[in-house]
């Protein structure tokens, strides 16, 4: 049963996380706002840590926007055949114009894609934002940190598939 409970995992549980000692996890991170995902990329990188990933199973890469994230995860993907997982962070803030909409459709699509066609978690940790005040918030603010929310769902979904596989293979 899952109690009922809010969804910021910035509080995150420690005695119900999976140890993260044999995961090798990548960190993709948007180079627009910079100041919103440097604070996410440091969330998501210390809560790796904190989870017993060890630091040299941490690859981190930049892109230089929201929507180079879809191919910065495909590129990581098909290169590091022994990466468990990769966390996407972006921060995208709403103009005057119609961008917002084509980016953030296309990279929750693009990222959708990517994890069906290499069967490994890809976490959206992408805010989209109607202002910087709201981005602040939940990069380190009153809304937690949604880069370290982004790590604890990555060690959950690749424990998961971990489970996943191992009854599969005992079943064959
Ligand atoms: N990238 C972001 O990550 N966040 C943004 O808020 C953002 N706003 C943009 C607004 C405009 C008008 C343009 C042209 C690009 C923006 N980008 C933003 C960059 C985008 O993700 C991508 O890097 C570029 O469109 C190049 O493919």
């Amino acid at each position: 049963m899952i109690e009922h409970k809010k969804t910021n995992l910035s509080d995150y549980d420690s005695s119900q996380m999976p140890s993260g000692k044999e995961y090798r996890i990548a960190i993709v991170t948007a180079e627009w706002n910079s100041t919103i995902t440097g604070a996410m990329e440091q969330g998501a990188y210390d809560t790796l840590l904190e989870n017993g990933v060890k630091e040299e199973n941490i690859v981190r890469v930049n892109v230089p926007g929201s929507f180079e994230l879809t191919t910065g995860a495909d590129l990581l993907l098909a290169n590091d055949k022994g990466l468990d997982a990769v966390i996407c962070i972006g921060c995208v803030i709403q103009g005057e114009t119609r961008h917002f909409d084509f980016i953030c459709q296309a990279v929750s699509q693009g990222l959708t894609n990517v994890a069906l066609k290499h069967q490994r978690p890809v976490i959206f940790s992408v805010l989209t934002t109607n202002d910087m005040e709201q981005a602040l918030a939940r990069s380190g603010g009153k809304h937690g940190n949604k880069g370290t929310e982004g790590a604890v769902t990555a060690l959950k979904m690749v424990a998961l598939q971990k489970q996943l596989e191992q009854q599969n293979f005992a079943k064959a």
